[in-house]
């Protein structure tokens, strides 16, 4: 149901630069329209390139095939690296920051000049790092642990892009100070506040990133020589940092899609609320886990970092885990679909792209990103995958089955809006998270089952072809079939990428211009424009709200976590070390 609003009295002093949204009634600033295209664009860019290498990766990894040679496959690696996790994400990320602080908030941007100027930074620093990755100078990927080194100018682009990024996530604090002392705003919408949470993690978390990088730039000057166990420490403070961020943000999306797509509210907004407290209190918190191979960490650091800190961390997921099902369950119940357990699930707009991404993102989030991340964070289960192909599959269920793809849903909104025009090839966008979401659990199913098998990750090759010991025990047929099914999986979700990009492009530069967008089927926005807002949000009832499916759902989750660390404590007793 779409729902037309008149529009609003212009507001104070701005009012030239504001136009009202005949889709959600939301009061856009102009000058911060420009900005968020331009950063979709930019990070849709990003994920086009990441996406063309990502295929010749699939196709090198798959050992049948071993499309590229050694030296091409660690450029191709080292590039995809940096701009999937951090070019993607990040304009993506800082795109939404300044969605958030504006349109959400019915407010202007504070310094759209500024604004400007960080965003070119972000795009100049980009290129500057591509050019290096691409051609050659930066192979050792974008951790280039000491005493390895990337040309300098690799450090130079990332601090330009980063130096932009905290400027970025800094000007979205001020901005939201500025809006809620000029509008009056004594509570933040929660995708708000989550946005929040998200900056505040990404300020403490790029500081870190300049403390491990401008070092490593002059250690690659040949000025300084940084010590590796340090430089590992910091980077990890930034590198696992990061993918709180990235946390924040998709659980920011998932409350907002929930919104869009059938009208969700929170069961319990203070408590989601704590839940996002808490990803700011765990910051650091299981950072170790990339360090367990290190000489440098105690062992009570390590015991007590990956298990009761890791644990207290996780807890702020579980209750997003539960809020999000159960406020969409009691959407649809109160919408009238309350047969048995899960009418309200078979009447969900699954042909909805923004749903469909929801729920793409979420289940595969939940099942496979969260619990094997669990299991892997245990200081002695890890030491059955560590540095394998595992950990690859690992974060690509995080950051890509869950972030990317949630951060896709909420572009099939944000975009067409901003663009004033319609979603092109709405049909395209409707199997696109499927297909992207099918492939990829192929992807991660090989990429794990080849790292359970022992395949190294960063490697171009399982049997080592071009070292001077070769080594055999790897290539064994139950691998061949492992990296075929990485390679088959790897061209499914490629292609279910690109068409996400394609439906992008062409709704940005050739979809019909409107004034009302289309953007297919929106849920009620639940008190989207605010408290003065005309939409009428479902009642969850004057009995509170229900949700014995969501509960039931839970239940089969918990079961399985229950299933899956009992398996990988099997697989530790099978391995003969005596640490079963
Ligand atoms: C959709 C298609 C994708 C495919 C087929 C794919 C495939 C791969 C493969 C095979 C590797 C492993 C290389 C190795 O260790 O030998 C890899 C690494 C990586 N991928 Fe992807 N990927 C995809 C999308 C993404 C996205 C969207 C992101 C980020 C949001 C991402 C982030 C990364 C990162 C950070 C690495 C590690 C690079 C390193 O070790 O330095 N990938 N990818
Ligand atoms: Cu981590």
């Amino acid at each position: 149901m779409t729902t037309a609003r008149t529009p609003r009295p212009p507001l104070m002093a701005f009012n030239e630069s504001f136009r009202a949204c005949n889709v959600t009634g939301y009061q856009v600033y102009t000058p911060a329209q420009r900005l968020i295209l331009f950063h979709a664009v930019a990070a849709v860019l990003s994920l086009a390139l990441g996406g063309t290498l990502a295929l010749l990766m699939a196709l090198t990894r798959w050992q049948a095939v071993q499309l590229l040679p050694a030296e091409t496959y660690y450029r191709v690696v080292s590039t995809h690296g940096v701009v999937m996790l951090v070019f993607w994400i990040v304009f993506f990320e800082i795109g939404a920051l300044i969605f958030g602080s504006t349109v959400l908030l019915n407010a202007r941007l504070t310094g759209v000049r500024f604004a400007w100027t960080y965003s070119v930074l972000m795009a100049v620093g980009a290129v500057t790092t591509v050019a290096t990755t691409l051609s050659g100078k930066a192979n050792n990927m974008f951790t280039a642990y000491p005493p390895l080194t990337n040309h300098p100018l690799f450090y130079v682009g990332v601090i330009l892009f980063a130096v932009g990024a905290l400027c970025g996530s800094s000007h979205f604090v001020y901005n939201v100070w500025v809006a809620k002392r000029e509008k009056a705003i004594t509570s933040l919408p929660l995708v708000v506040y989550a946005l929040l949470t998200a900056a505040i993690i990404a300020i403490w978390t790029l500081l870190h990133g300049a403390a491990a990088y401008v070092p490593a730039l002059l250690q690659s000057l040949g000025w300084i020589e940084v010590d590796p166990a340090v430089y590992r420490t910091l980077f990890w403070a930034f590198g696992h940092g990061a993918q709180q961020i990235n946390l924040a943000a998709m659980v920011a999306c998932w409350y907002a899609l929930a919104a869009l797509t059938v009208g969700a509210r929170p069961v319990n907004e203070g408590l989601s609320r704590f839940a996002f407290v808490l990803y700011l209190i765990g910051i650091n918190m299981g950072s170790m886990h990339h360090l367990l191979v290190d000489p440098g960490p105690g062992v009570e650091t390590r015991i007590v970092n990956t298990s009761y800190l890791m644990y207290a961390a996780l807890l702020g997921s579980l209750i997003h885990a539960f809020s999000i099902p159960a406020a969409l369950e009691s959407a649809q119940r109160a919408r009238g679909h309350t047969k048995g357990l899960f009418g309200w699930l078979r009447h969900a707009p699954w042909g909805q792209p923004g749903f469909a991404a929801l729920m793409v993102s979420f289940i595969g989030f939940g099942f496979i990103a969260g619990v094997s991340g669990v299991l892997m964070g245990t200081m002695q289960l890890n030491m059955l995958i560590h540095n394998t192909l595992f950990v690859v599959g690992h974060f690509h269920a995080t950051v890509v089955l869950g972030a990317t793809v949630a951060f896709m849903g909420l572009a099939y909104y944000v975009v067409p809006l901003v663009a004033q025009r319609d979603l092109a090839l709405p049909r395209l966008a409707r199997i696109q998270p499927y297909l992207y979401g099918g492939g990829l659990l192929m992807l991660i199913g090989g990429l794990m089952a080849a790292g359970k098998l022992g395949a190294p990750r960063r490697s171009w090759d399982v049997s080592f072809a071009l070292s001077p010991i070769s080594v055999d025990v790897l290539n064994t047929p139950l691998m061949a079939a492992a990296t075929t099914l990485l390679g088959i999986g790897g061209i499914v979700a490629v292609t279910g990428g690109s068409l996400f990009v394609l439906v992008m492009v062409a709704t940005v530069f050739f979809g019909r211009r409107s004034d009302r967008p289309a953007i297919g089927q929106l849920g009620i926005v639940a008190g989207a424009a605010g408290p003065e807002s005309d939409v009428q949000i479902p009642d969850h009832g004057g009995n509170g709200w229900q949700s014995p499916g969501t509960t039931t759902l839970v239940f089969i989750f918990l079961a399985w976590f229950v299933v899956m660390f009992l398996w990988a404590f099997a697989n530790l007793a099978k391995t003969g070390w005596g640490v079963g």
